[in-house]
Order: structure tokens, then C-alpha cells, then sequence
């Protein structure tokens, strides 16, 4: 058995420890697992009331992998609802489909799953993107881009580049708070029968553009596993890695034998030779229970372990390294 996870986000990892533990699937353990930060609000990256987009609203990505039967559910752009994995498992199990996005995820959730809409919006997050109208969308401050429209912020994130724009969001939150440093759970869970499964759940990208969708609910992007082979998760500039379908590609190098180090060395170095500035990382693990991570940017990326032996999550750093 085994649980790793992105990030320090050490109840998630201990909640899915102990439900393995108690020889639960390696899909309810993930479920489980990543729903605890959507109630913590891990960082205020994952679940509701972080991330305001540009007109202020928290928006949700989620997805689930069965490694089994490389059946997927996945929501994008889910609006008012906090459980945004458990509605992602819920396409996985009751629908033919593998990606619902939008109000219609939002409609799914609520007449399928009769789960309660609620406004994502927090005081913390209304700050956040209040402070950040006042900081950058002063009246003429687009005038160049948008001479017709001078109150509008406009595509903020089509001028800024991620990292000012993780930067930016440092510069404001509000005072007395722990600056925004770490992202995106994904998580990866293998049971006791050795089946596989893959989980992300995130709030995203801060001030998008409402509508955008990450790498987190893209099989192959944000996560991707194969019972006979392993599995992977990806954290960070979603727009930049899911160009490059890192985790499938990492699977697949595992199936041509290659160690889940050296498929994730590959997998970030593929990026960086195109995007020397992204920020990312991935975490793998084979069939055979190896461990292999990656990263660029971060500095350094941490991921957490589940240790059955003491029932104890451990966290592990990965610096970036130049290949
Ligand atoms: C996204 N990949 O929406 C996510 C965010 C993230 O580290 O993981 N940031 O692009």
C-alpha cells in the first residue's frame, strides 16, 4: 500500500493512509484524502474562498482516475459547490462521461448529488481580489490594451506572467496571513489488492479569466494512473504543463521500464527546454511502490508520505536541478 501526495498537506495524507489501512480502495482513499483539503482550504489553493478570478468568484477544478479501468470523472470550472472531487467521482461512477464544466457541473452536482450550492466567496477572498483591483486595475491602467474599456482589468493574466502573478497575490493578502506558497493537492493512492488510483482537486490559477480551466481535471495533464504500471500527479502552471500531457507521459515512460526519478526528470525537463520560467512538479510512483519527483521552479517542491508503519505522513524536498 501506499499514499503520496503534493505539498505538506499532511491531514490529507494521513486521512488516506488510514483508510487504506483499513483496507479500503485505493479511489475512496483519494476521495477522502483530497476532500480534507477542500474543507481545510489547504493554503487557500485548494477548495473554496481562494483564488478569486478577476471578477472575484472561486472557482473549482477536480478530477478522480480509476488506474483500473482508466475510467476518469473530472469537473472543470465548478461554480458554488465546495465538494468539487466528490461531484469529479460521482461523473467517474454514475455517468459514460469523463469532464463536466461550468453551471452544468454545478446543475449535476445539485439535481444528481443533491449537494447545496453555496457562494465559494470568503472575506479572505473578496480581500484578495479587492486588493488587487485597487493594486492594478486602476482606471487607465489598461489604456494601451483596452482604450475603450478603461475601468476594466482586463485578461490580467494574458499580461502577467504566473509567477508575478503568485507574486502579486503574496503582496495581498490580507495582513496577518501566511503568504500563498504551495498549490494543488494531487494525490496518489495504491491499495492492498495493488490497485491504483489518481485524485487533483485545486481552486486554480488566481485572477484568470472566468472560464479558464487547469491541468488539474486533464487526464495526462494533471494526473493519469495505470494499475499495471503506476501512476502520476502534476502541480503548478497548469496553462504551460498540460501543453506537454506530463503525467501520461511518465506513465508511459515507466511502461518502457524507465524508474518513476528518472520518467519525472524527463517529463519537467521537456518542459523547461520550451519554458525555461515555469513554475511545476510532478510526483510518480511505479507498480513496485517506488517513489520518483521532480521540479522546476519551486524551490523547493514538497511532497508528503503516508508511513503505514507509524501512521505517520513524513514530508520529502525536491529541489530543481538542471539536466
Ligand atoms: C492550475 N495546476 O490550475 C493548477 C495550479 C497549481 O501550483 O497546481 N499550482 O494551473
Amino acid at each position: 500500500m501506499l499514499v503520496v501526495n503534493t505539498w505538506p498537506f499532511k491531514d490529507a495524507t494521513k486521512t488516506a493512509g488510514y483508510h487504506l489501512s483499513m483496507l479500503s480502495t485505493a479511489i475512496n482513499a483519494v476521495v477522502y484524502g483530497c476532500s480534507v483539503c477542500e474543507v481545510e482550504q489547504c493554503d487557500h489553493t485548494v477548495g473554496y474562498g481562494g483564488s478569486p478570478d478577476e471578477k472575484g468568484e472561486t472557482t473549482l477544478d477536480a478530477m478522480v482516475m480509476d488506474g483500473d479501468t482508466l475510467n476518469v470523472g473530472a469537473v472543470g470550472d465548478l461554480r458554488n459547490i465546495k465538494n468539487a472531487i466528490q461531484v469529479a467521482r460521482a461523473v467517474l461512477e454514475h455517468t459514460n462521461h469523463t469532464l463536466l464544466a461550468g453551471e452544468s457541473a454545478t446543475n449535476f452536482a445539485v439535481e444528481s448529488l443533491g449537494l447545496q450550492k453555496t457562494n465559494l466567496t470568503t472575506e479572505y477572498s473578496s480581500k484578495m481580489w479587492k486588493n488587487w483591483l485597487e493594486a492594478d486595475c486602476q482606471p487607465n491602467y489598461w489604456y494601451n490594451v483596452y482604450p475603450d474599456s478603461k475601468k476594466s482589468c482586463g485578461p490580467y493574466s494574458i499580461q502577467k506572467s504566473y509567477s508575478n502573478n503568485l507574486k502579486k497575490s503574496k503582496e495581498h493578502m490580507p495582513k496577518g496571513e501566511q503568504p500563498i506558497s504551495h498549490d494543488t493537492i494531487g494525490m496518489i493512492a495504491i491499495d492492498s489488492k495493488g490497485k491504483i488510483a489518481t485524485g487533483t482537486t485545486t481552486n486554480g490559477l488566481i485572477h484568470k479569466i472566468p472560464g479558464r480551466v487547469g491541468d488539474s481535471p486533464i487526464m495526462g495533464a494533471g494526473a493519469y494512473a495505470d494499475s499495471s504500471v503506476g501512476a502520476a500527479v502534476a502541480t503548478g502552471d497548469g496553462d504551460v504543463m498540460m501543453r506537454f500531457l506530463p503525467t501520461f507521459l511518465i506513465v508511459e515512460l515507466m511502461r518502457g521500464g524507465v524508474s518513476p526519478q528518472s520518467a519525472c526528470d524527463t517529463a519537467i525537463e521537456r518542459i523547461r527546454v520550451k519554458y525555461p520560467k515555469f513554475q511545476g512538479a510532478v510526483l510518480a510512483v511505479g507498480k513496485d511502490l517506488s517513489v520518483g519527483a521532480a521540479t522546476w521552479g519551486f524551490n523547493p517542491f514538497t511532497y508528503t508520505q503516508y508511513n503505514f508503519t507509524d501512521g505517520l505522513p513524513y514530508t520529502v524536498k525536491i529541489y530543481p536541478k538542471e539536466s
